[in-house]
C-alpha cells in the first residue's frame, strides 16, 4: 500500500525510525493478543489505544527517561515505550500481586516512580494539575526537566484542566500538556464537547504557545515534540499541544461504536499511524520484510511468555492487616520537646510559629494559598514569611484551589513538602475531588505518600454567615487516608502542627477562626512536636465525661464555671483520625455516662460515630444514655440571633444538667 500520510524523515536514523516503528508495533500486537483473550472470556474490558500510538510513543521518546509522564486510560505505548515489563502490566490488569497496586486497582489506575510514570485517577483532570506540582518542583530544583501530561479531549472541559494550564501559566511551569484530540468522550462528539474550531486555540487565553499536531504521522509528532520538549528545557514554560487523531474502537473494548458515521471511520481507517508508517519505512528500505517478521515474531514471544506469567500467578490473597496498614505511609513520629522558655501567645501567633519554625527545619518545604505572600494571608499568619523565605517558597496562588491541591500532590511525588492555606475551610469544597480521592487513596493504591497539609481556617460564632463559618470536618474524617486535626489551644496547636507537617500523610489541619485572637496560653518558644492520636484529659471527675473538640472545648470549659460542683472529665480530643478511644473508653467506664459536642450539624458528624463506640464498647458500664449535641440540621445562618440559636452552646448547657440528673 501508498502511505497515506506524508512523511519528511527530517534526518531521522534509521535506528530511530525503526525504534519508532517497533516501538508503535508493541501496543497494538499486545491490544491485538487481548482482543483474542476478551472474546475468549478470560480478560475484562479496557480502553483501546488502537489508532493512537503515535502520540504516546513518539512523546515518550521525546522525553528524558527521568523526566515525569502522567498518561491517561488509552496511553499503553507510554508505558511499553518505557519499557514496563509486560507481565507487570498484565498482573496490574488482572488485580495480581505483580502489578503495581497489590489488586486495589485497575487497568492504568497507578503509578510508578521507577519508570517515571504517574497514572491517572478515573476523575481525567486532576493530573493536569498534578503535572504542575511536578515541574514546580524541577523548576525549583533547577533540574530543567519536562513534565509531560495527558488529557482527552473531553477532559479538556473539566475545570481542572482551566485550573492547571492557568496555574502553568503563571508560574511559567514546564509542563507540556497533551490533548490528545480523537473526537469522541465516550459517545460525545467534539460538536457537543466544546465550540472552538482548535482545542490549541485555547492557548491563547492562558498566555500560553501552543500547537497543532497530526497525531497519526508518528515522524511529526516524534521530532515537533522533541523540539518543543528541548525548548523547554532550555527555558521552562508550559506549551500546550493539540493532537489531531481518532478513536477507532469504542470508549471501552466491547462497547462498540454504533454512533460514529461510518464515513468518518473510513477516512480514519486510512490514516492509521502504525499501517502508514511501516509502508514509508518499507518504501524508503529502512525495513525489510525479514526485518519485520523477526521483530513481530520477538514481540509475539515476548506477549505470550509474559501473560503466562501473569494466568499463572495465583489470585492476591487477600490480608486483612496489610490492606490497614497500607492506608497510611508509616510514619514514626519522634517526640520533640523543647527547652526553650515560653511565651503567653495567641491562638493564631501558635499556628504563625509552628509554620515559620516548619519552614527552617524542612528547607524545601513549600507553602500555597490565596494571598498569603506580601499581603500575609487573610489571617495573618504568613505574615514577614516572604521575607525570611522568599516568593518561591511562600507562594501567591489564583484562585484554584483544585489545582493548588494537585501540585501539592506533584510535589509530594516528586519528594517534596507542602501546607495548602484553604482560606477559608468553607473553600474546600472547590478542591474535594483531589483532597477524597487523590491524596487520601494514593498510598494506598500505589504507595505513593501526599505529604500535604491543608490548613482549614473554620468555624461559626463570628456572625459570617453560610460560607464563611462551616466546620466540615465530618466530609474528611469519613474518607479512609486522610489524618484530621483539630486543636483547641495554642500550645497543642503549634505541636500538632508541626507533628502534621512532618508526617509523610495527607494532613488537614483545622483552625477555629473564632480562636484565633481570643484564646492565649503560655507556648514554649522553640520547636516542639506533639502525637496525633492523643486526647487531653483536661480536667477529671467522677460523674461525667464530656467530649469536644475546638471551640466546643471552650464552650464546656465556659459551662463548667457555672457549675463548679459538677465533677467531669473533659476529653479535647486534639485529633479526630486518629481518635483516642481508649483515652475516651476509660473515662466512660469510670464516668458512667457520656456527653460529646460537636460545633457541626449533629447528622453524620464524628459525634455521632463516637456515640456509636462508647455503646459498642462501654455498654455496660453505661448508666444512661449517650448523649449529642450539636448544632441544628441548617446552613448556619449570618444574623446573631440566628447564629446563637443555630450553634449548640446553650443546648449544651441544657443537656448536660439533664444527662446528670438522668
Ligand atoms: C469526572 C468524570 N466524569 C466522567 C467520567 C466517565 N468517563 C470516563 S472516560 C470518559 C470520556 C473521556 O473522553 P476524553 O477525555 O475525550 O478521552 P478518551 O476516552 O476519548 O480518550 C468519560 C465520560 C469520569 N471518568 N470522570
Ligand atoms: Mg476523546
Amino acid at each position: 500500500m501508498q502511505p497515506y500520510i506524508k512523511y519528511y524523515a527530517n534526518g531521522l536514523s534509521t535506528d530511530i525510525l525503526r525504534q519508532l516503528y517497533a516501538n508503535m508495533l508493541k501496543p497494538r500486537l499486545i491490544e491485538e493478543k487481548m482482543l483474542v483473550l476478551l472474546r475468549q472470556g478470560k480478560i475484562s474490558k479496557w480502553f483501546s489505544g488502537i489508532g493512537q500510538e503515535a502520540i504516546a510513543v513518539g512523546v515518550t521518546m521525546a522525553l528524558h527517561p527521568e523526566e515525569y509522564i502522567l498518561p491517561m486510560h488509552r496511553n499503553l505505548g507510554v508505558f511499553t515505550t518505557r519499557n514496563v515489563p509486560l507481565y507487570k502490566l498484565f498482573s496490574q490488569w488482572q488485580g495480581k500481586a505483580s502489578g503495581f497496586t497489590k489488586g486495589r486497582d485497575r487497568s492504568f489506575h497507578f503509578g510508578t516512580q521507577y519508570y517515571k510514570i504517574v497514572g491517572m485517577i478515573s476523575h481525567l483532570g486532576p493530573q493536569l494539575g498534578v503535572a504542575d506540582g511536578i515541574a514546580l518542583a524541577s523548576k525549583l530544583k533547577s533540574k530543567k526537566h519536562v513534565t509531560a501530561v495527558f488529557t482527552g479531549e473531553g477532559g479538556t472541559s473539566e475545570g481542572d484542566f482551566h485550573e492547571a494550564l492557568n496555574v502553568a501559566s503563571v508560574w511559567q511551569l514546564p509542563v507540556l500538556f497533551c490533548i490528545e484530540n480523537n473526537g469522541y468522550g465516550l459517545s460525545t462528539p467534539t460538536s457537543e464537547q466544546y465550540n472552538c474550531e482548535n482545542l490549541a486555540d485555547r492557548g491563547v487565553g492562558y498566555g500560553m504557545e501552543s500547537h497543532s499536531i497530526d497525531g497519526n504521522n508518528i515522524i511529526e509528532v516524534y521530532t515537533k515534540v522533541t523540539a518543543i520538549a528541548n525548548s523547554i528545557r532550555k527555558h521552562p514554560r508550559p506549551v500546550l499541544i493539540e493532537f489531531k487523531t481518532f478513536r477507532i474502537r469504542g470508549h471501552e473494548e466491547a462497547s462498540g461504536t454504533k454512533y460514529v458515521p461510518q464515513d468518518l471511520m473510513d477516512a480514519w481507517a486510512k490514516k492509521d499511524p502504525l499501517e502508514n508508517f511501516q509502508s514509508y519505512l518499507k518504501e524508503e528500505n529502512v525495513i525489510d520484510e525479514a526485518f519485520e517478521v523477526e521483530i513481530k515474531t520477538r514481540i509475539v514471544h515476548e506477549i505470550n511468555e509474559h501473560l503466562e506469567v501473569a494466568f499463572n500467578e495465583e489470585a492476591i490473597d487477600a490480608n486483612l492487616i496489610d490492606e490497614l496498614n497500607d492506608v497510611f505511609k508509616p510514619f514514626e513520629y519522634k517526640h520533640i520537646t523543647c527547652k526553650s522558655n515560653s511565651k503567653n501567645i495567641r491562638f493564631v501567633d501558635a499556628i504563625s510559629e509552628g509554620l515559620k519554625q516548619s519552614m527552617a527545619r524542612y528547607n524545601d518545604l513549600i507553602i500555597m494559598g490565596q494571598d498569603i505572600a506580601d499581603y500575609g494571608g487573610v489571617f495573618k499568619i504568613t505574615e514577614g514569611f516572604v521575607k525570611a523565605f522568599g516568593k518561591d517558597r511562600v507562594r501567591n496562588t489564583p484562585i484554584c484551589e483544585s489545582a493548588i491541591v494537585e501540585t501539592a500532590m506533584g510535589l509530594s511525588i516528586a519528594g517534596i513538602k507542602s501546607v495548602v492555606e484553604m482560606q477559608f475551610a468553607d473553600f474546600v469544597s472547590s478542591g474535594f475531588n483531589p483532597i477524597v480521592n487523590y491524596l487520601a487513596k494514593s498510598h494506598y493504591r500505589w504507595g505513593q505518600a501526599a505529604d500535604i497539609v491543608i490548613r482549614m481556617p473554620c468555624g461559626g460564632g463570628v456572625g459570617a454567615g453560610p460560607f464563611h463559618s462551616q466546620t466540615n470536618e465530618a466530609w474528611f474524617t469519613k474518607t479512609p487516608g486522610l489524618k484530621v486535626v483539630y486543636p483547641a489551644f495554642p500550645y497543642d496547636a503549634k505541636g500538632l502542627l508541626n507533628t502534621a507537617i512532618t508526617d509523610p500523610n495527607p494532613v488537614l489541619f483545622f483552625e477555629h477562626k473564632g480562636l484565633y485572637r481570643n484564646v492565649r496560653q503560655h507556648v514554649p518558644i522553640d520547636y516542639f512536636t506533639l502525637p496525633f492520636g492523643k486526647a487531653s484529659l483536661i480536667r477529671t471527675g467522677q460523674d461525667i465525661t464530656v467530649i469536644s473538640y475546638g471551640a466546643g472545648v471552650h464552650w464546656v470549659l465556659e459551662c463548667l464555671e457555672k457549675y463548679p460542683k459538677v465533677s467531669a472529665d473533659i476529653i479535647d480530643l486534639r485529633t479526630l483520625q486518629p481518635l483516642d478511644t481508649q483515652t475516651i473508653f476509660n473515662s466512660v467506664k469510670k464516668t458512667g455516662k457520656a456527653i460529646i459536642l460537636q460545633e457541626d450539624s449533629l447528622f453524620g458528624g464524628i459525634a455521632s460515630d463516637i456515640s456509636a463506640l462508647i455503646m459498642e464498647e462501654c455498654f455496660k458500664y453505661l448508666d444512661a444514655p449517650v448523649k449529642r449535641v450539636a448544632s441544628i440540621e441548617t446552613p448556619i445562618p449570618f444574623a446573631k440571633t440566628l447564629e446563637d440559636q443555630y450553634l449548640p452552646k446553650e443546648r449544651f448547657e441544657t443537656e448536660l444538667l439533664k444527662l446528670l440528673e438522668y
